[in-house]
């Protein structure tokens, strides 16, 4: 037992130091989030809910938090085995160090040193784990570390072990304070010595890891993003008319701190506007390369735009409307000249993630934008600072590169983005559909007028039209509140004279080509879930 929780204190001690050295090296060389992002990367399509979905915020604590317990009970192995077998558990640290450094080094544009952090982990693992077991009172190690890196030979000694690895012991202990000691002693002060090794190694890597994370992310974009002065629109925004907004429906501007958020990064680019470039090549008659001065000389708009996630079951909240400062993208494309048969418009971000977006519909005039600004602020870091794609209509996972530094004229036939394999298509216009905002499914409501409402979303062909339908009543039209443009979520309302008992709501949205919303069910993998939502209300 105290072998394997010396185990899992130098585990901790390994991913708490690796944060630190990460300061230099980039967060994601560390080996916990370094390991993560390659899990996220290659989960196979078709694991239920998790591989074919599109990472939200609580699949990635989920994630991180499942990679420790793994680690956790791993190293827990790993400590476990060293009374009996040192040269086991130094293997298992080995092969600990090789998955980090392997997973490191292979992440997008990683560094050269990006297998430093890990090193030192398992190095550190290695000192803490012995210096455990000493206190712990355990049997001298049958391995001097002369012999663990290889050189001195290979000497099987017996469990009570001789003097060589015990005088060897506090060179690389790391700890002057609490160094074991040998003898009949040892294991009586051994209980104490050891829960108080624990803590020290415990609490020393929590300080590591997090004053380390804490460190890298002072020396995130913050600052420079707090610098940035957004030009002045070319074209304001249409003012908001009065009546956007139904009173107890999801506020029609969505605030960025809680704009919903989507992305395959444990943690978020952090990308220098004063580095920064975007680069567009591939099928085009004109390459060009811009810097973030050249961008922000460019003419630039503002719109309003609702962006909605794939992922976002019939009901769900992976949907938020913002006001979006870009400059259009359809001119950059036009400035380029894409070549004949380039129907795709490959995105990168700085983090390898791609996404493809027809030519045509960057091209078809709708008010698709390279966006740096994000309800009157700089992006934020989390939503693509310093500059993303926004594209009425279409889901976010074929069209709203974040964090955006490279855009490909390709074809569909030549180049699948990365959803794609995943299981996703690879086109991704968005569906009509609605959803009952308030009441909300379940609850309970006096009889009498009850205000229903909602929002409903067609991006780019507009709603023309909201119906509300009570248990097996005839369909009901909604009032309709004003809007500001086609390409963005409308908000709507229904007086309902609710009598007593338990009732079903449904509601449904015609776009503005006359189609209304499928009844027909779908989830939301391979192009968007469909359906009618619909909620149960108890009157009385
Ligand atoms: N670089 C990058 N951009 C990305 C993604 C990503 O994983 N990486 N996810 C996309 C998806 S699936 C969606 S729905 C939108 C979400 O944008 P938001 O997080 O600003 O709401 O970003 C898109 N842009
Ligand atoms: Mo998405």
């Amino acid at each position: 037992m105290r072998a394997g929780l010396a185990g899992v204190a130098a585990a901790a001690v390994a991913v708490g130091a690796a944060e630190v050295v990460a300061v230099a090296t980039g967060p994601l060389s560390a080996p916990l989030p370094a390991v993560g992002g390659v899990v996220v990367d290659n989960v196979p399509a078709g694991v239920k809910d998790f591989g074919i979905s599109l990472f939200g915020v609580h699949d990635k604590t989920a994630l991180i938090v499942g990679t420790a317990i793994l680690l956790a009970i791993y190293a827990f192995g790993v400590g476990a085995a060293a009374p009996r077998s040192w040269r086991l558990s130094l293997a298992g640290i080995g092969l600990f160090a090789v998955i980090g450094v392997v997973a490191a080094q292979t992440r997008h544009d990683a560094s050269v040193f990006a297998w430093l952090p890990t090193v030192v982990g398992a190095a550190l693992a290695v000192g803490v784990l012995r210096w455990l077991l000493g206190l712990a009172g355990a049997p001298p190690l049958t391995m001097p570390l002369r012999e663990l890196v290889g050189v001195g030979g290979a000497s099987r000694s017996s469990a009570t072990g001789s003097g060589p690895q015990r005088a060897d012991g506090p060179d690389h202990d790391g700890a002057s304070t609490a160094r074991p000691s040998t003898g009949q002693d040892s294991y009586d002060i051994g209980r104490r010595g050891f829960v108080r090794g624990l803590a020290i190694a415990v609490g020393g890597a929590l300080v590591a890891g997090f004053g380390g994370r804490w460190l890298s992310s002072r020396q995130a974009v913050t600052s420079a993003r707090d610098d940035v002065v957004l030009p002045a629109p070319r074209q304001t925004a249409p003012p908001l008319p009065a009546g956007v907004q139904v009173p107890g429906v999801t506020p029609y501007v969505s605030p960025n701190k809680t704009f919903y958020r989507i992305d395959t990064a444990l943690i978020p680019p952090q990308v220098d506007p004063s580095t920064w470039q975007l680069r567009i090549h591939g099928m085009v008659r004109n390459p060009i390369t811009i810097t973030w001065d050249q961008l922000l000389a460019r003419p630039m708009i503002e719109r309003y735009v609702t962006l909605a996630c794939v992922s976002n079951e019939v009901g769900g909240d992976l949907i938020g409307n913002a006001l979006w400062l870009g400059t259009p993208i359809r001119e950059l494309l036009e400035e380029v000249g894409p070549l004949p048969g380039a129907d795709q418009v490959v995105q990168r971000s700085v983090d390898g993630w791609t996404c493809g977006s027809p030519t045509s519909v960057l091209m078809d005039g709708r008010d698709a934008l390279l966006a740096v600004g994000m309800n009157g602020t700089p992006l934020p870091v989390n939503h693509g600072f310093p500059a993303r794609m926004v594209v009425p209509g279409l889901y976010g996972y074929v069209s709203a590169c974040k964090w955006i530094t490279e855009i490909e004229l390709s074809t569909f036939s030549a180049f699948d983005a990365y959803w794609v394999p995943r299981g996703w298509s690879q086109q991704g216009p968005i569906k009509t559909e609605s959803r009952i905002d308030t009441p909300r499914d379940g609850k309970t409501r006096a009889p009498g007028t009850v205000l229903v409402g909602g929002v409903a979303w067609a991006q780019h062909r507009g709603i023309t039209k909201v119906e509300v339908q009570v248990d097996d009543e005839p369909w009901a039209s909604a009032t309709l509140a004003a809007t500001v443009s086609s390409d963005t979520w409308r908000e709507w309302s229904w007086p309902w004279q609710a009598t007593a008992g338990e009732h079903r709501l449904r509601v449904r949205a015609t776009d503005g080509t006359g189609q209304t919303q499928t009844s027909t069910p779908a989830p939301p993998a391979p192009d968007g879930a469909s359906g009618w939502h619909s909620i149960s209300v108890q009157i009385g």
